[in-house]
């Protein structure tokens, strides 16, 4: 396998200069120091787009609508108050955290290639924003009300960015989220077409301007996987590739093809620690993915059954029941994982993990669980390479 780039490149600077990098991450293990954990204040519902047609789960009153605008107070602050008792959880175990900005989510927006009734919220920073090594990089974001999800965290990536000249700072290329980006027939296929057409991987995203959210990676050392997805098509996953490979990372696409609407990898596919991933016993990786993982050594372990039905998952969220599995590793022994999914606590328990449970489920419906609310800024360790036996590269499409 070759390697385009030396460690130095990457603003490591291992044991002969340990001081460490404000910003430093490899993998989703390491210990934690720095996390940035969202913040509900001011959410909006999500409005329909041609990224996104919310719906409203379990059973619903005929002629109900999605709900539009900012999310009721009382719906905002028990959401925060979970965020809050995170933040709580997390410094008394050491590590520092920090909150974003609130934007008025409820502003429209109008740029010249399109018009969106309001904005979203900073709850989900997973989303935009990931550390890879000592750089901070800013996804393209694929949904119009996410567009300007970003402006949150500049204050604290500008803050980074200054105390630490080693800090690396790239926001990937904007695109113009034009009806032209959209294939909105995808809404309208059947689950019988979604099955044909499931090997396709085209989903509501076009495949002409790259378009990431930055929750479709996960990190294992020198390697990153990204998924292709709703929210991260081909030109994306390229995007990534030429920016990444001249830092010494190697990039892989992945896919799930029994996932019909898939969105960010970590309720999929979620790596705990070297050798070990956990995965989504409905969403299995393709064949040809899965042999890279178990020639190099890797385990799989599937997730048990979520608490709840995809029905009894909050009225107005719109990610699958399979948040069950969205942890929070605090130490390659440790992960922080939501209350009541009793089984996988077990299930982690009987593996040697420390886990730690917080209530999450007011956070459900503002976009993820606890890895999604998250953004790691900084993890000890370094580049690490975890595919030493079997070198073949996983093709960058499909
Ligand atoms: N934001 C993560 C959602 C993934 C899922 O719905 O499975």
């Amino acid at each position: 396998m070759s390697l385009t780039a030396s460690v130095t490149d990457t603003g490591y600077r291992g044991a002969a200069n340990p001081a460490p990098t404000l910003v430093n991450a490899w993998n989703e293990w390491d210990p934690l120091e720095e996390v940035v954990v969202g913040r509900a204040d001011g959410a909006c519902f999500d409005p329909a787009e041609p990224g996104c047609r919310p719906q409203i789960r379990g059973p619903r009153q005929p002629g109900a609508t999605f709900p539009a605008g900012t999310k009721p107070t009382e719906v905002t602050d028990r959401a925060n108050e979970e965020l809050d008792n995170l933040v709580a959880v997390l410094e008394s175990l050491g590590v520092t955290v920090r909150r974003p900005d609130v934007l008025d989510f409820s502003r429209s927006l109008r740029t010249p290639t399109f018009e969106v009734p309001t904005q979203y919220c900073s709850v989900c920073p997973r989303d935009v924003v990931i550390t890879l090594g000592n750089q901070i990089l800013e996804a393209t974001m694929s949904r119009r009300a996410r567009f300007f999800e970003y402006l949150p965290y500049r204050k604290l990536i500008r803050e980074y960015w200054n105390r630490d000249p080693r800090v690396s700072w790239t926001a990937a290329p904007k695109p113009s989220m034009a009806d032209d980006m959209y294939r909105e027939e995808f809404w309208e296929y059947t689950l019988d077409e979604r099955f044909a057409r499931m090997h396709d991987f085209e989903f509501c995203v076009g495949q002409e301007e790259p378009v990431f959210d930055a929750a479709d990676i996960t990190r294992m050392g020198r390697d990153l996987f990204v998924q292709e997805s709703m929210t991260t098509n081909r030109p994306g996953i390229a995007w990534l590739r030429r920016e990444l490979e001249p830092r010494g990372f190697r990039v892989h696409a992945v896919h799930f093809p029994l996932d019909f609407f898939p969105s960010h990898l970590d309720c999929t596919f979620v790596p705990l620690r070297p050798g070990l991933v956990l995965t989504n016993p409905d969403r299995p990786i393709r064949d040809d993915e899965a042999a890279f993982f178990v020639d190099n050594g890797w385990e799989f372990l599937d997730a048990p059954e979520a608490s709840c039905s995809n029905d009894e998952m909050p009225k107005y969220c719109q990610s699958s029941r399979w948040l069950s599995m969205n942890l929070l590793s605090v130490t390659p022994d440790t992960v922080i994982c939501e209350r009541s999914e009793v089984d996988l606590h077990r299930m982690l328990r009987g593996r040697g993990f420390e886990v730690i449970t917080v209530p999450f489920r007011n956070v459900y419906e503002f976009g993820g669980s606890l890895h999604c609310a998250t953004w790691d800024v900084r993890r000890t360790g370094g580049p690490e390479d975890y595919f030493t036996i079997a070198d073949h590269m996983i093709a960058a499409d499909h």
